[in-house]
Parts: structure tokens; sequence; C-alpha cells
């Protein structure tokens, strides 16, 4: 059995067993090892940072478990069929989950593969930005999908990935949030949560796509660039990562499905709803050019529609909105 498993499993006796004292007996008779085994697993759980009293006579206490996204913790009652299944790869640091899960990808990693990290030395933004990451403090995950679909359906991805990240600020904190698009979710004019999705393909399917999704979740507002929120900022008291990820997992893998089965149109809605940008006037980089106008939809297709300043219907797939008059956004 992999370690990450029987630590897993060690973890889930302990919480279902909250305060009290497990024996090394009933441990091993569970796991099917040896005491000396189980012996080794609980040192190993220590230097991951859980606090685990043994006591003569009476067993195993759990005392503490620490603040920090393990695979095992995540995947533990983790209820989804492909996301976070398979494999959960966790880093203390790394220099971008993105990067590690296109290595992964291309080395085969299956659909759903999961990376994570408690700190990203080299996190990515879109066209070479950078993302803020520091340690403990937010999610940054990327996902290993592999759809049977055309490159054009792959922009509402990132839209879907958006939403789930609002579902779970909602369904976790109780609070709203909106998506300014392609790839930002706000809150109360702050950037929460970015998207960075990347993807490999032949010129008529998908190879495979990372999508990568960076939270503050419990970030101090000196940790963060301006312009930029946390959960715990908005909520005012600190968020279960481990609760957040597991959420957000579930949401994107349910979120994901729809879209495969039934297409963008059933989500088109609930998109339009939390936006932040429809009804206002826009201005965005595309191919190098500044366009202006009003945002008026997103469409089948989750492409933004502007009515420019001459009238012109333009349907973008991708770019960098700015507002030019608020709205008044979550
Ligand atoms: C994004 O790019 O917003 C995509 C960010 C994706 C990050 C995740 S974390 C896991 C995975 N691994 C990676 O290496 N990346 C992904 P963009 O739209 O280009 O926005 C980048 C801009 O957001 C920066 O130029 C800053 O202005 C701002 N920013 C940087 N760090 C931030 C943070 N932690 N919170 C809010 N805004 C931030």
């Amino acid at each position: 059995m992999k370690e990450i498993k029987v630590k897993g499993l060690i973890v889930d006796l302990f919480r279902r067993y909250p305060g009290i004292f497990v024996s090394g007996e009933e441990l091993s008779a569970e796991l099917g090892f040896s005491r000396a085994s189980v012996w080794k697993y609980i040192q190993k759980l220590r230097e991951d940072g859980y606090g685990i009293e043994a006591v003569p006579h009476h067993g195993y206490r759990l005392r503490s478990v620490p603040d920090k996204l393990l695979g095992y913790e995540v995947a533990g009652r983790l209820s989804t069929r492909t996301l976070g299944k398979k494999d959960i790869h966790f880093f203390d640091e790394i220099d971008s989950t993105n990067s590690k899960a296109c290595e992964l990808a291309e080395a085969g990693a299956e659909e759903g593969t999961v990376v994570i990290a408690e700190k990203q030395t080299g996190g990515r933004g879109r066209m070479g930005r950078k993302w803020a990451s520091p340690a403990g403090q937010g999610v940054y995950m990327s996902v290993i999908l592999r759809p049977d679909m055309k490159t054009d359906r792959i922009p509402a991805i990132t839209l879907i990935a958006a939403l789930a990240v609002i579902r779970s600020i909602e369904a976790v904190c109780g609070v709203e949030a909106g998506m300014k698009w392609p790839n930002d979710v706000y809150m109360n004019g702050e950037k929460v949560c970015g998207i960075l999705t990347e993807i490999r393909a032949q010129p008529d399917r998908v190879d495979f796509l990372v999508l990568g999704i960076g939270v503050n979740v419990n970030a101090s507002k000196r940790s963060l660039p301006s312009g930029a929120t946390s959960l715990r900022l908005r909520t005012g008291h600190r968020v279960d990562r481990i609760e957040f990820v597991r959420d957000l997992i579930g949401q994107l893998e349910s979120l994901y499905g729809i879209y495969c089965e039934s297409g963008f149109g059933v989500l088109r809605g609930e998109c339009r709803r939390h936006s932040t940008i429809l009804g206002n006037d826009v201005s965005m980089v595309e191919d190098s050019r500044t366009v202006e106008g009003k945002a008026l939809d997103i469409d089948e297709k989750g492409a933004l529609l502007v009515r420019t300043g001459g009238g012109e219907m333009r349907r973008i797939f991708s770019g960098d909105v700015r507002l030019c008059r608020k709205r008044g956004d979550t």
C-alpha cells in the first residue's frame, strides 16, 4: 500500500474517534500491519506536523492537525469520481503547480490528477505575469483534464472553473463573489482568485489541458499585491483550506461533467448572473489593439460580446478586460 494511502487511513481512523485513544492493536488490525509498522507511520505523520500523543497501555491520540493541504487530507472524504481520485501530488514548495502538472500530463498522467502546493516560488499568471503565492495562506492547485472535444470549446472551461470557485466561496464561506470574464474572481472590487488554463492540442483535438487555480484564502493584505484580497480579509475569519479545496474539487467535477455532456448553454445563465462586467463600458487589448465598448453578453461558447463605440459587435475569446465605469461589482 502506498505511504500516502496508509497515512490517510490512520488520520481517518483518528477522526472517527475524536479525543479518544486508539490502541496499537486496533490500528494494526485495521491496517493489516505489524505494530512496529504502525509506529513507523505514526512517526511519519508527526514529521508532517500532526500532534499525536502516545501513552503506554492506552495507545495513540490525535491532539492537533497541521494547517496544510496534504494530499491525503484533501483526498480523504473527497466525494468525486475522477478529480483527485487517482493522484494528488502535494509539495511544500514548488516553482509552479501548472508547470509540474504540464510535465506530468506530458508523461501521461491521467485525467483528474491534481497538483497542490503550500507555496509557489514562480507562480504564473497569463502572458508572463506573476502570481503571488505566499506559504500556507492560499490554494495553489492545478488539475489535469483530457476532454474529448475540439479546441474551440476550451475557453469556456476557464469560465466554468471561475464558477466553481464562486460556488465554493458561497458554500464554504457563505459570501458572494463575482466573475470578471474570463479568468478572475472578485470580491468587493478586489481580486481573490485567478485562473490560468494551459493547453496542448492537435489542430482538431485536445491532448490535455491544465487548469491552474490560485485562491487567496487566509492571506494577509501585506502578502498580496495591491488590488488583491483574501477570503479571510473579506469574511473576518480564517477559512479551513482543506474544506475549501475539497469543495472546490467537487464543484469542478460537477460543472465540468455538465459542460462535457450538455455544453455551455445550461451554465451560461449562472455565469451572466455572476458577471461583474456585463452592462459596463470596458476596454481591452486584442491583437495589441485596444478595443473599447459596452460588454453586452457572454455567448453560447463563452465568448464576450462587446459593442464598440462605432456600433460594431465584437466576439472576444480571451483578453484583459478593464472596467471603464463600475456598476458596483461584488
Ligand atoms: C491570473 O493571471 O490571474 C492567473 C493566476 C493563476 C495562478 C495559479 S496558482 C496555481 C497555478 N500555478 C501557477 O503557476 N499558476 C496557477 P492574470 O490574469 O495574468 O493576472 C495576474 C495579475 O494578477 C498580476 O499581474 C497581479 O496584478 C495580480 N496578482 C498577482 N498575484 C495575485 C494574488 N495572489 N491575488 C490577486 N491578484 C494577484
